[in-house]
Order: C-alpha cells, then structure tokens, then sequence
C-alpha cells in the first residue's frame, strides 16, 4: 500500500496534557487554527483534533466542534478529523455526537484498552454504533488500532457491516501508550500482517517511542502522525518546542526516506472524503 509519498497527520493537542505543563499546546481556536496553518506549510495533510474548552480542559462540546471544524476549513485545506476518543471520562452518547459537527473524517477506536491508570472503553456495541453512523453521514472513519487484538476487532468490523465510506480503510497504529501494544518494530510489523488488504495505514509512537515507530513505519511502507498529543519531548532533556517542529521533523524524515509528504489534495484522495468545503454557511 506504500504509495510514493507519506500522509504527516498531526495532533496538536490531545486530551490529557494540561496547558500548564506544556505552554505552546494549543488549547483555543485562535491557537489551534494557527497550529493547523503552520502544520500544512510544513508538511501536514490531516488534523487530529481534541478541543479544550474556557479552562482549557476537554470539551465534546458541539458548538464548539463545529465552530472548530468550519474554521480549520476556512484558514487550511487539511482534512479535518475530530477525535471520538475525547477523553476517557467521556460519555459514549458525547462522542457519538461528535459526527454531528460533520468534520472529513473522524477516530474510530477499535477496542478498549488500559490507559496509563485509566480506561479507555471502546466496547464493541459502541463500535458498531459509531461505524454505522460514519457510513450514514459519509465520515471516513480512521481506525484507531491500541493493541493487536484490536486489528482483529477492525477485520470482524469490516466483515460484519461493509467497507467505510469512500472505501478505503485507512488505520492508525497507536503505539506505546501504557497498556497498548508497545511501540517497537516488531510490534508494527505484527499488527501490519493483519490489516485488511489495501489498507493504508499511520503509526504514531507515544512518548520515547516516537523516533522508532515513526522510522519503522516508514520503512514498512506506512504513514505518519506527529503531534503533542503523542510527544512532549523532542530529545532527551528537550521538551518540544511546539508541534511545527515534530512535524518539520516527520517532514524531514519522510523526505529522506524518498517518500516526500503528501499535499492535502493528495491525502483527500487516498481517503475520498467527502467535499464539504463552501457548506458551512448553512
Ligand atoms: N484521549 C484518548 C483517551 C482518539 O482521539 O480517538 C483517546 C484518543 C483516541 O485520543
Ligand atoms: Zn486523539
């Protein structure tokens, strides 16, 4: 599936870091539509948005999800993907109604897995529920792939209820959260050999596993997501400096690997999303 070129997906911002422990994280609109902006002129073609609310904490808060996602339209041409995962403290009716904010694409989390001290409930009837209702609002869903077992969850999801729309299953290995698969080779190499045929695929490496996954994803023909959701720290004893340098780096590298980014109108066509862009006045 490798293609010529790498889709760089950033997450900006995530739900679990507080602003206070990492000043440059963007946590208002303004912030997050000027990371986005500086994210696509150096190389990304997908947003993974968590929004913050006033106090910057994480909100599902539907207004707010749809301002996010018509101003992510207006100031860039990424494919916008809101998260459903939120944070693990919210209700499965809020997550489900994320899709009513209408972004190209969203996360779909393939199975519960522990997070750190917490969990991060993805029951398979939640799934089901959440796939179905991508198929019906024409959302091309992202699968969000913690563990192996979740690949399996992803194939009986597929079998059971048809292709996503667009067609194309496009996944994300997220590696290295403690509780998930660990973010080392052999462990992407494990979880690829079950991906459905003509799968595309992301890896993103949590933390210190940032660097491995990101160069054994490109060199098992993969794509990349970078982003301060997933990484703090840039090298050892140098926290980031913002996410335009993780995805300068992600840049940096796919052009080494000869596989240079992927323009957004590129990736809208790997993912057939739908085109929304000139709807949001209504
Ligand atoms: N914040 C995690 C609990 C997703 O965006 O879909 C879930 C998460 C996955 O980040
Ligand atoms: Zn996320």
């Amino acid at each position: 599936m490798s293609g010529s070129q790498t889709l760089i997906t950033v997450a900006p911002t995530g739900a679990e870091t507080a602003k206070a422990d990492a000043p440059t994280l963007p946590v208002t609109l303004d912030e997050l539509v000027a990371t986005a902006v500086a994210a696509e002129s150096a190389g990304a073609a997908l947003v993974h948005v968590h929004i913050r609310d006033a106090d910057a904490k994480p909100t599902l808060d539907p207004t707010r999800l749809r301002d996010t996602v018509v101003a992510l339209r207006e100031a860039t041409t990424l494919v916008v993907q809101l998260s459903t995962g939120g944070s693990v403290h919210d209700p499965f009716e809020d997550r489900l109604a994320v899709l009513d904010a209408e972004p190209d694409s969203c996360s779909l989390t393939c199975g519960t897995v522990n997070f750190g001290g917490d969990v991060f409930l993805n029951p398979w009837p939640f799934m089901v529920e959440l796939y179905v209702r991508t198929q019906e609002r024409q959302i091309v869903p992202e699968f969000e792939l913690f563990d192996l077992g979740h690949v399996t969850a992803l194939n009986r999801l597929l079998a059971k209820y048809g292709e996503p729309y667009g067609g194309q299953v496009h996944c994300d290995l997220v590696m290295g959260v403690p509780g998930g698969m660990p973010g080392t080779a052999a462990a992407l190499v494990a979880a690829v050999a079950e991906l459905p045929a003509g799968a595309s695929w992301s890896a993103t490496g949590v933390g210190r596993s940032t660097l491995p996954v990101a160069l054994a994803a490109l060199s098992a023909g993969g794509h990349l997501r970078v982003g301060m959701e997933d990484t703090l720290t840039f090298a050892p004893g140098e926290p980031v400096r913002d996410n335009t340098q993780l995805v300068e780096r992600a840049a940096t590298l796919a052009h080494l690997a000869l596989r240079p980014p992927m323009s957004t109108a590129q990736a809208r066509t790997l993912l057939n999303v739908k085109d929304r862009r000139g709807e949001e006045a209504a």
